[in-house]
C-alpha cells in the first residue's frame, strides 16, 4: 500500500479540485477505482480507455473538450509522455504494474511498487484508503484483481452475505461467491463499446448497494443486472464449448475464437481456476491479429513470452501468472509450437 502521506496528499487533491477528468483502465479494478473518486469528489467525468497497449495524444481531444481543473489516470500502465505534456491541468497517475523503465515527466506518479517492487496493490485498494467510502466498490475492484485487500475483515462485517468468513483466497472469493458474481457483473457491462459501458457505469454511479444489482432490488439495479445476463448468455455457450475442447487437452489447454466479445480475460481465468495444473490460453481473433490472455499456476510466464517475441513478431506482458500477448493471426501457429515447447511435462 502506498504511505500514508501519499493516500493523505491524493485525498487533498480530491478535496481542492471540483472538476475532475478521470481516464480509467477497462476493467472492474479500473471502474472501481473511478466510481470511488467520482462519488466521492460528487463530479466530474470518467472516460474508460479501451485503446491498447498506450494511451496517446490522441485522447487529448477529450480534455480540450472537457476542461477539467485535474487529470487522473487510474491503473493504466503505459501512458505515452506526449499525452502528459499534452494536458494544462495538473495530472495525477495511480498504477500497480511495473513502473515505467523512463520515469514519467511532468505529473504526480503514484504507484506502490516504486517503495517495493513486490506490492502490487490493486489500484481501487489505493482509492479505498484515500476516500474510506464505498467499500462493497472497493472490494469488488480489488477481488477482480485477484486480491484479497487488508479491509477484508471490514467489509465481511458490512455484507456478510457476499463473502463468507470462510472465504481465504482469491479464487474462492472469485467463483463461490456473491461477491464473485458482482466482479463478474462489473467486468461483463464493460463489453461492447465505449457509449455502452459508459452508460452503464453512469448508472452505477447512483446505487447504494450492491443488492440493488444482485437483488435486483431498484431500476438501476435491474438495468445493470439486464445487461449482465445478456453477456453472460454468450459467455456460458463459449465456455462450454471449451470445456469440452479441453478434454483432449495435456498441459496446454488453448482455444481460438473470433466473432464475439473479448471475454479471453474472463475466460482464462476461470478455466485456469477449473484446471490449475494446465497452462490456459485463451484468443480471440481480429482483424489480423490474436489477442490472447495466458495463465498458469505454477510457471512464471512473462520470461517465457520475453523469450517467444525473440521467434515470433507480437506484443504483451503482465504479472507472473496471467499475462496478455497479442500476436498476428499467420504467427499463431508458430507461437504455440514454441510455447508448448517451454512448458514442462505435467
Ligand atoms: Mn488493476
Amino acid at each position: 500500500m502506498l504511505p500514508s502521506s501519499q493516500l493523505k496528499k491524493i485525498r487533498k487533491e480530491l478535496e481542492e479540485h471540483k472538476n475532475p477528468l478521470i481516464f480509467f483502465h477497462d476493467d472492474p479494478d479500473g471502474v472501481c477505482s473511478f466510481l470511488q473518486f467520482y462519488r466521492f469528489v460528487g463530479d466530474g467525468k470518467g472516460i474508460i480507455i479501451k485503446s491498447f497497449p498506450e494511451l496517446g495524444p490522441d485522447m487529448l481531444r477529450k480534455v480540450d473538450e472537457y476542461q477539467p481543473d485535474i487529470v487522473f489516470v487510474l491503473d493504466k500502465p503505459t501512458i505515452s509522455q506526449d499525452f502528459i505534456d499534452g494536458i494544462k491541468s495538473k495530472v495525477v497517475i495511480i498504477d500497480h504494474h511495473p513502473p515505467p523503465k523512463e520515469p514519467y515527466r511532468n505529473c504526480d506518479y503514484y504507484n506502490p511498487r516504486v517503495q517495493d517492487p513486490k506490492d502490487n496493490s490493486p489500484v481501487s485498494s489505493i482509492c479505498y484508503n484515500v476516500v474510506k467510502q464505498d467499500i462493497w466498490i472497493a472490494m469488488t475492484g480489488t477481488v477482480g484483481d485477484w486480491t484479497l485487500p487488508d479491509f477484508l475483515p471490514e467489509f465481511q462485517k458490512a455484507y456478510p452475505s457476499l463473502i463468507p468468513e470462510k472465504i481465504k483466497t482469491p479464487q474462492d472469493a472469485l467463483f463461490t461467491t456473491k461477491l464473485g458474481t458482482l466482479v463478474r457483473i462489473f467486468s461483463f457491462i464493460l463489453k461492447g463499446n465505449s457509449y455502452e459501458a459508459m452508460s452503464c457505469i453512469k448508472v452505477i454511479t447512483r446505487i447504494k448497494h450492491p443488492d440493488e444489482i444482485l437483488e435486483q432490488t431498484s431500476p438501476q439495479g435491474k438495468y445493470i443486472y439486464k445487461k449482465y445476463q445478456k453477456v453472460n448468455q454468450q459467455y456460458q455457450e463459449l465456455l462450454k464449448i471449451i470445456k469440452q475442447a479441453s478434454q483432449k487437452s495435456k498441459k496446454l489447454l488453448s482455444y481460438i475464437y473470433s466473432n464475439r466479445n473479448s471475454f479471453t480475460s474472463d475466460l482464462s481465468n476461470e478455466l485456469i481456476y477449473l484446471f490449475p495444473d494446465k497452462v490456459v490460453l485463451i484468443g480471440r481473433e481480429k482483424s489480423g491479429e490474436v489477442k490472447c490472455s495466458l495463465r498458469s499456476t505454477k510457471i512464471i510466464l512473462p520470461p517465457i513470452v520475453e523469450e517467444l517475441f525473440k521467434s515470433v513478431e507480437g506484443y504483451g506482458g503482465g504479472h507472473e501468472h496471467a499475462c496478455g500477448i497479442c500476436v498476428k493471426t499467420k504467427d499463431f501457429e508458430k507461437f504455440i509450437k514454441l510455447l508448448k515447447h517451454f512448458i514442462p511435462p505435467v
